[in-house]
């Protein structure tokens, strides 16, 4: 660690630095894509105005900061990794240095559960369902009576948590205007196609709780899909991250939403979230990307996100007067 920080509850640097995404006010636009890798952001920065950022930071925690303009509109493209912890820690630190609306769109990669989206298909989930691994089933104290009565269960799984439904509907109009040619050669001869209005599953884990197999641990998920499916018909996608970040987003309106009438209403404005996603693995069947067909999905996923944002209004009034950066 470079900086001397201060506050313990939400520590910042002496210009607001935060932590570990380590921006301050006026490097990260009201607009985000997030990723998980820090390629995908790149190829997508390639797009901006002029080809590359205006504003770039790697932090010590490897979260990847590219901030430029897309046909001059402000976006910010920021790498994360993984995982749930990881979204927390992005949502609310450039939540903290942005004044205003936000609105912020998942751009990753997921494993499909239906044998008619395979790999070349991008899909705009409309809500997300939580599965996490319950760590007490797997308690050494806990007893067989527990486990096989149903007393408590190896995964759960939460109510489904809603995309902005403006978002979902000019990310699809997005990835159609942009779709590309499908070519024999690619995507095992499938069709290339975008699909919305889907249900997605965020899990804990990329192995235990998507419902994987490793003889190496006990992961008690034999049925964890098909519980998953019986539940919820129109379940499409696996990933680790849209769940999450809806979740966060509807916390940050809630708080805003329960301000007593007459307090002041803090400067900060609502989170608007989407996401898209592009499937790598195909769980119906076994099979996964190669380097070139991944090349070419993040290229019409990313120009079609980056159409999209520009597409949805922040109302002036709701953007930071100082919406630049430096
Ligand atoms: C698994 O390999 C990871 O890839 C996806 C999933 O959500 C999961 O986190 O994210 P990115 O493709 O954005 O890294």
């Amino acid at each position: 660690m470079k900086e001397v920080l201060s506050n313990a509850n939400f520590p910042q640097d002496a210009q607001g630095r935060t932590y570990h995404v380590a921006t301050r006010a006026s490097q990260v636009a009201n607009r985000i894509i997030t990723v998980g890798d820090s390629v995908r952001a790149r190829r997508i920065a390639e797009c901006f105005d002029g080809g590359k950022p205006i504003f770039e930071h790697m932090s010590q925690r490897n979260f990847l900061t590219l901030t430029g303009t897309y046909k001059g509109c402000p976006i910010s493209v920021v790498a994360i990794g993984m995982g749930f912890s990881v979204v927390d820690f992005f949502v609310r630190e450039c939540r903290a240095v942005v004044e205003g609306e936000m609105i912020i769109v998942r751009l990753g990669s997921c494993g499909s559960l239906r044998p008619d989206y395979g790999i070349g298909t991008v899909v705009v989930p409309k809500t997300s369902i939580g599965i996490s691994r319950n760590y007490d089933y797997f308690h050494p104290a806990t007893t067989a009576q527990e486990r096989s009565s149903g007393a408590i269960e190896p995964y759960t799984v939460t109510k489904p948590l809603d995309c902005d439904d403006e978002v979902h509907d000019k990310l699809l109009a997005a990835l159609a205007a942009k779709q590309p040619k499908a070519e024999a050669s690619l995507f095992n001869g499938e069709s290339v196609k975008a699909v919305g209005n889907t249900t997605n599953a965020s899990a804990d884990s990329f192995y235990g709780s998507q419902g994987r197999t490793d003889p190496s641990f006990l992961d008690a998920n034999a049925n964890l899909i098909d519980v998953l499916q019986q539940r919820y018909r129109e379940l499409s996608t696996l990933e680790m991250e849209t769940f999450v970040l809806n979740h966060l987003a509807a916390s940050a309106n809630a708080a805003i939403d329960s301000v007593p009438a007459g307090q002041p209403v803090p400067q900060k404005g609502r989170i608007r979230t989407g996401a898209v996603q592009m499937i790598f693995a195909n769980r119906t069947n076994s099979a996964f990307i190669s380097p070139d067909e991944c090349h070419k999905l993040e290229v019409w996923a990313g120009e079609s996100v980056l159409e999209a944002l520009r597409n949805v209004d922040i109302p002036k009034e709701r953007l930071h007067p100082n919406g630049v950066w430096d």
